[in-house]
């Protein structure tokens, strides 16, 4: 049996979470319609299908949201409380170290060490 040889439809089947994604029917071209955010979505996987009026072939697109620093730094801790004793004669001396973590995503994937009072 053949192909009638028509024209090609593409169409997203499965898998469009929000309708994020578009896709153009006579070319096939998908296109990011909304933004994404990987804090809420990480990996897209879309059913995605073209029909020429006879047949209809199907195949499956992987799409990854790739992380962009969007957070804001983070100290460790809300309150530092430190006691330093009185009449001590060694200067300078470190007395406290604050350390904050960069977030990339809700779990913080780095710390660094930021100040030394
Ligand atoms: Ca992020």
């Amino acid at each position: 049996m053949q192909s009638t040889g028509g024209t090609l439809r593409y169409l997203i089947t499965e898998g469009n979470t929000g309708g994020t994604f578009e896709v153009q029917p006579e070319t096939g071209e998908i296109r990011l319609g909304t933004p994404v955010d990987f804090e809420k979505k990480q990996q897209y996987i879309l059913k995605y299908s073209a029909n020429d009026g006879l047949f209809v072939a199907d195949t499956e697109i992987v799409i990854n949201v790739q992380n962009v620093n969007d957070e804001r730094p983070e100290f460790d801790e809300p309150i530092y409380r430190i006691t330093v004793e009185e009449e001590d004669e060694d200067f300078p001396r470190s007395i406290l170290t604050v350390s904050f973590s960069l977030s990339l995503a809700k779990t913080h994937v780095f710390s660094q060490t930021c100040c030394i009072v």
